[in-house]
């Protein structure tokens, strides 16, 4: 029986073989560094946010300070009526939102604005195509109909903390006022 080929005669030999080493080590310590650096600089640029978006109605996304919401339209959470119709500004904190039962015209567009003033958190009107992720210190809007009278559940879809699975709202549908 032959005996099996010895390393150094495939070409192999211990110094060949120590500079592949040294060249695969190398590249997977630039790539852990690429990753580092590239979650770092994701977290500081925000842009996570955008790059999520979409599969959904969202018509805009702005910015705030969670620690200056009396500044802003959040600071009285609900339906109001503007010059541009209704819009409804909702505030998610762990592990409420605010406020917790909005009643909504049926067929009447509706802007709804969620912010979160401390972590992430998520949310899906059941029903609908309507599911996005609220972000500390960033607004997600949306314009929406509701159709039929009735309750729309609002729910936190993204896990929050010990208080999660009790986060939800809801929309009272109200037949359209004339
Ligand atoms: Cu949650």
């Amino acid at each position: 029986m032959a005996p099996p080929p010895s390393p150094a005669a495939s070409g192999l030999d211990h110094r060949t073989l120590e500079t592949w080493e040294t060249i695969w080590g190398g590249l997977s310590l630039v790539l852990v560094w690429l990753l580092f650096v590239g979650v770092i600089a994701s977290m500081i640029s925000g842009t996570f946010p955008q790059l999520s978006g979409g599969g959904h109605a969202a018509v805009g996304r702005g910015r705030i300070d969670p620690a200056q919401l009396e500044v802003t339209p959040f600071a009285r959470p609900g339906l109001v009526r503007t010059a541009q119709g209704l819009e409804l500004y909702i505030v998610a904190r762990s592990f409420t939102f605010t406020p917790a039962v909005v009643h909504v015209p049926a067929d009447t567009p509706i802007t709804v604005h969620v912010t979160s003033v401390d972590v992430v958190h998520g949310f899906q009107v059941t029903g609908t195509t309507i599911n996005d992720e609220i972000l500390p210190g960033h607004v997600a809007s949306f314009t929406v109909t509701f159709r039929h009278p009735g309750a729309q559940d609002v729910i936190c879809n993204e896990y929050c903390g010990a208080g999660h699975h009790t986060m939800m709202t809801r929309f009272i549908v109200d037949p359209k006022e004339n």
